[in-house]
């Protein structure tokens, strides 16, 4: 564990259309610093796959275990320096995490597609919000070296 601790946010059963921007932009800020949530890149995690019933002691433990995911990644958010979302792909729990995140006080930053999306007036109207809008993923990396002060 080095550096900052970044809490990266990126949709999951939102939908997983970006989850390979997420993967290289949780690879770049390891270069030199610590995600808490490397597992929003994961290629293998479907939006169905997040969703899924488990089975934990032959029963239905899904709402148990979105307890515990709940509980994870709000400790992550408040143990966190600062959060990082890709918001392109709308996402009910990355929204979430964002105002939870402004309420901890944490710094935020938001990067979307602008090509593709047109970010809700809820965090393009929020001043405390720190907003990268790119037309090309290329354009993201250089602004995550200023963030990260590197
Ligand atoms: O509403 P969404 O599912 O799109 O919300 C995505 C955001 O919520 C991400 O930034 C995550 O931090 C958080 N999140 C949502 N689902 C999970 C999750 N699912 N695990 C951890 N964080 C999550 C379980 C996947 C598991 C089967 C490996």
């Amino acid at each position: 564990m080095a550096g900052l601790k970044v809490y990266f946010a990126g949709s999951i059963r939102g939908g997983r259309a970006d989850a390979a921007i997420y993967k290289r932009i949780i690879e770049y800020i390891q270069k030199t610093d610590t995600v808490l949530t490397e597992h929003v890149g994961d290629l293998s995690l479907s939006k169905h796959e997040g969703s899924k019933p488990v089975m934990f002691s032959g029963t239905d433990n899904t709402k148990k275990r979105d307890v515990l995911i709940y509980e994870q990644d709000t400790n992550w958010l408040r143990d966190c320096d600062l959060v990082i979302a890709e918001c392109t792909t709308p996402s009910l729990g990355v929204g979430y995490e964002l105002a939870f995140a402004e309420k901890l006080g944490k710094p935020v930053h938001i990067f979307y597609n602008r090509k593709r999306t047109a970010l809700s007036a809820m965090l393009t109207g929020d001043k405390y919000f720190n907003i990268h809008p790119y037309k090309a993923e290329e354009e993201i990396y250089p602004v995550i070296d200023s963030i990260l002060q590197r």
